[in-house]
C-alpha cells in the first residue's frame, strides 16, 4: 500500500481496490441493498435530497422532517443488514482506528445528483475518522475548513479512491459538487456508490 496524499488533513489512496475487488463488492453490495432499498431521504427543512441512501451495521444515518440522526432500523422497519467483510477490511486497512465501524451508509448519485459542503458531526467520537469509498462514475469532491466559508480545493474521485477524514479533517467541511456520469463502466446503468464508514457511539 503506497503512502496516502494529503490535501488539508484529507488523506486519499488513489486506487486503492482494483478492479475486480471494485466489481466484487459491487455484487456484494447489490445484494445488500435488495434487503435495505436504496430510498429518497428529505432534509430537516423539508427538500428531497438528490441521492438515494441506505446504509449498513447497527446503525444507519437518516434524514427526515424530525432532523438528521442514528437510527438502528431502516425507514422501512427493517434492522439494517450487517456491514460485509469486504468492507470492514478496508475500514481496518486504512482507518487506523482501534474501533470497528457501526454504521456503512451508502450513498448512490444518479445524473444530476450533488451533496453540499457539510461536517460530518452526527457521531459521538471525533477521535475516529470517517472512511470513504468510492465506486462507478467520478465524483468532484470539494475540502474547506472547520469553519464555514473560506478557500476550498477539489479533487476527483474515481472508483476504487479510499479517503480517510482524521484528525484536523475530521470536522472539516466537504461535499460532492457534481458527477461525471456515465465516467465509469462499473455500474452497468451509471453512476456513482459512495459508501461511509463511521463509529457513531
Ligand atoms: C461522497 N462523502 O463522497 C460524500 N464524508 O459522496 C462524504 O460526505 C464524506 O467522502 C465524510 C468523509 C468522507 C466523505
Ligand atoms: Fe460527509
Amino acid at each position: 500500500m503506497s503512502p496516502p496524499l494529503d490535501i488539508r488533513g484529507f488523506r486519499f489512496f488513489p486506487g486503492f481496490l482494483d478492479r475486480p475487488a471494485q466489481e466484487a463488492l459491487v455484487n456484494v453490495l447489490r445484494d445488500l441493498l435488495r434487503n435495505a432499498p436504496l430510498y429518497q431521504p428529505v432534509t430537516p427543512r423539508g427538500q428531497k435530497m438528490s441521492v438515494r441512501m441506505s446504509a449498513a451495521g447497527r446503525f444507519g444515518w437518516v434524514t427526515d422532517r424530525r432532523g438528521y440522526r442514528y437510527e438502528p432500523r431502516h425507514p422501512g422497519g427493517m434492522d439494517w443488514p450487517p456491514i460485509p467483510e469486504e468492507v470492514l477490511a478496508i475500514w481496518r486497512a486504512v482507518s487506523g482506528a482501534t474501533r470497528e465501524p457501526e454504521c456503512c451508509l451508502i450513498n448512490w448519485y444518479g445524473e444530476g445528483a450533488r451533496m453540499g459542503l457539510h461536517q460530518d458531526k452526527d457521531e459521538a467520537d471525533f477521535s475516529c475518522p470517517v472512511v470513504s469509498v468510492s465506486l462507478g462514475d467520478e465524483g468532484l469532491f470539494r475540502m474547506g475548513n472547520a469553519e464555514r466559508g473560506g478557500k476550498t480545493e477539489s479533487i476527483w474521485l474515481k472508483s476504487g479512491d479510499v479517503v480517510v477524514m482524521g484528525g484536523d479533517a475530521r470536522l472539516k467541511h466537504h461535499g460532492i459538487d457534481r458527477i461525471r456520469f456515465g465516467s465509469s463502466t462499473l455500474l452497468p446503468q451509471g453512476g456513482r456508490i459512495n459508501l461511509t464508514l463511521r463509529v457513531v457511539t
